[in-house]
């Protein structure tokens, strides 16, 4: 029997520039390789971490793809530097754009340059409510919590806020 290609769910963030434009910039290219089946809301939020910088604009997109999960990052990680990202940027510094795997169906990968979930997913209000907008009712492996589940739970007060 064949199986249906894994669905997944990517947050996009940008802080720096034209913000909307890099979003914008990043859905045409990601529909190469991922096939778009919702999309949130663009949403403002508060800097998240120990850095101060501008504020962002996070939204999330959910589709269907046939990339691996190593294949997408590289995929994603393209898109981030056509869209003038630097390599050698700060950990929680600015960015024109950032594009993070958030869930790949029930999938779970433990690797050196990529875990998913993504493992900061649960304390982010920044990520889970773009999320829940679209996916309120996905299952977060390993436990199988949804997201409105995690949303009800996070304790992050930052601001966000549809634009
Ligand atoms: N991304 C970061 C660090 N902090 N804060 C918000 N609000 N949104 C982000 O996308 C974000 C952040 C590093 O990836
Ligand atoms: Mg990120
Ligand atoms: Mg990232």
């Amino acid at each position: 029997m064949e199986q249906t290609p894994p669905e997944v769910i990517l947050l996009l963030g940008s802080n720096l520039g034209d913000r909307k434009r890099h979003l914008r910039n990043a859905m045409k290219a990601l529909s190469a390789s991922v096939s778009v089946t919702a999309v949130s809301r663009i949403y403002e939020s508060e800097p998240f971490g120990p850095v101060p910088q501008p504020l962002y604009l996070n939204m999330a997109v959910r589709g269907v793809t046939t990339l691996e999960p190593e294949t997408l990052l590289r995929f994603v990680k393209g898109i981030e530097q056509a869209e003038g990202r630097t390599g050698e940027g700060l950990r929680w510094g600015p960015r024109t754009l950032d594009i993070d795997i958030i869930l790949m169906g029930d999938r779970v990968v433990r690797r050196p340059d990529l875990i998913v979930p993504h493992p900061a997913m649960s304390e982010r209000r920044f990520c889970l409510l773009p999320l829940s907008e679209i996916a309120a009712d996905a299952k977060v492996p390993p436990d199988g919590s949804t997201v409105s589940d995690l949303l009800e739970r996070c304790t992050d007060s930052l601001e966000v806020y549809p634009l």
